[in-house]
């Protein structure tokens, strides 16, 4: 496959002698190796991303220099994929470790939340009690980070999955979401769209013109391909979008409520998440507060048909119950690509420059957060601690910054 370390390699390789002696890293051989669907070819981002890795290597070498890379090596770093880029076996692999998440006994306190039926619902039950948290400008990136990789150690150790947390390229999907590998709705697929549901209009976007991100026609239950079976029970809380859903039997949405899981597939959303935006908010921020307002479209951007900002338009993709309800989205498997392709062009903006990004962390001052979930706060963060309680131990919050070493080496992993 050509790529751009391929196309590094020319000028040498025109040069005659030492082009048999070209060194080319263990790492970089074997990102190379990994699978690609070539109905995708590699986007402006995926461009980047490869630009990126030697940046990493550099990195990783000093790392390791210094004794503080925990073990943890380009040679033993896991690797995370995007959905597309996975067999059709690993997908339905995939889709059968969540599905065996929710059916295993929860772990979380039955008093506390008698609407959790499962493990897969432990996280969602953590997610819909600490909203406010999770989403502070401390937590956004580093305790997202967590909560993944906690999700996808449960998947691997509780259901016996053999890979690791696929993510979402948005913008392969965004020409046709009907009919993507992500939600055509086949068995490798995360299921398809949800059944026309009229009292459905989308998801309203006040302050922002146009908005509303407008039905895509769907609202209702899923009724194709995996979790089409899935109950939801947990939820809604009174930030859900759905319409015509039934109450929960408790006021904060942690009572039983048995029901389907409902999707609305949504091309405007998905066109606000293209890889000319990721690319722009990758290459178009050098300092954390910027990239921290274009991923969440703070102010608004003018003229633009789909201003939601990446955060906010990844969210949305399919989502309405569950996953369009801010508290409860992790009950919809899709947020953990979502969060998962955050945390990639995370890290891919950090490693740009690590000694001045790795840790940098949005509105440290404490003027501002991010919006409506805002007080006031000027910790230091290295004070902060992301405590997922009956999710994992707690863990520093620096630590959650670093995916290839931190946690006490617990996160090795690279993204491609
Ligand atoms: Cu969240």
């Amino acid at each position: 496959m050509w790529t751009i370390w391929s196309s590094l390699l020319v000028p040498s390789l025109l040069s005659g002698a030492e082009a048999s002696v070209v060194p080319q890293s263990k790492f970089i051989s074997r990102l190379q190796s990994v699978s690609r669907n070539p109905n995708y070819p590699l986007d402006v981002v995926d461009k980047f991303e490869e630009a990126t890795m030697p940046k990493v290597e550099a990195y990783m070498s000093e790392r390791i220099t210094s004794g503080t890379n925990n073990n943890c090596t380009l040679e033993n770093a896991v690797i995370r994929q995007e959905w597309s880029d996975l067999s059709e076996e690993q997908r339905q692999e995939y889709v059968a470790a969540v599905t065996c998440l929710t059916k295993l006994p929860p772990k979380s306190d039955k008093a506390r939340f008698p609407g959790a039926m499962s493990r897969y619902d432990d996280f969602v039950a953590f997610h819909m009690t600490h909203a406010m948290q999770l989403h502070d400008n401390y937590h956004l990136f580093g305790a997202h980070k967590y909560y993944v990789w906690l999700f996808e150690k449960a998947l691997r150790e509780e259901c016996g999955y053999t890979g690791y947390q696929p993510y979402m390229n948005y913008d392969r999907y965004s020409q046709d979401p009907y009919n993507s590998p992500l939600l055509n709705g086949n068995a490798s697929s995360l299921g398809g769209n949800g059944e026309l549901e009229p009292t459905y209009k989308g998801v309203p976007q006040p302050g922002r013109t146009p908005n509303i991100i407008a039905s895509g026609g769907g609202g209702g239950c899923v009724t194709s391909g995996p979790f089409s079976d899935m109950v939801v029970s947990l939820g809604p809380t009174s930030m859900s979008m759905g319409s015509n859903l039934p109450k929960n039997p408790k006021a904060d949405g942690t009572g039983p409520n048995p029901r389907c899981l409902r999707r609305d597939v949504n091309k405007n959303a998905f066109m606000g998440a293209t890889a000319d935006r990721a690319f722009s908010l990758l290459n178009d921020n050098a300092e954390m507060d910027g990239f921290y307002n274009q991923l969440l479209g703070t102010p608004p951007p003018r003229n633009d048909p789909y201003p939601w900002g990446i955060h906010t338009a990844g969210h949305y993709v399919a989502a309405v119950d569950p996953g369009g309800d801010p508290n409860t989205s992790p009950g919809d498997p899709l947020f953990y690509f979502h969060h998962t392709a955050l945390d990639r062009l995370w890290w891919i903006w950090q490693m740009q420059d690590p000694g001045m990004r790795l840790n940098a962390i949005p509105f440290v001052n404490g003027s501002m957060t991010m919006p409506g979930h805002g007080k006031r706060q000027s910790k230091d963060p290295n004070d902060v601690i992301v405590d997922l309680e009956w999710l994992g131990p707690p863990v520093k919050l620096m630590e959650t910054h670093d995916q290839l070493g931190g946690n006490g080496g617990l996160f090795c992993y690279v993204y491609v």
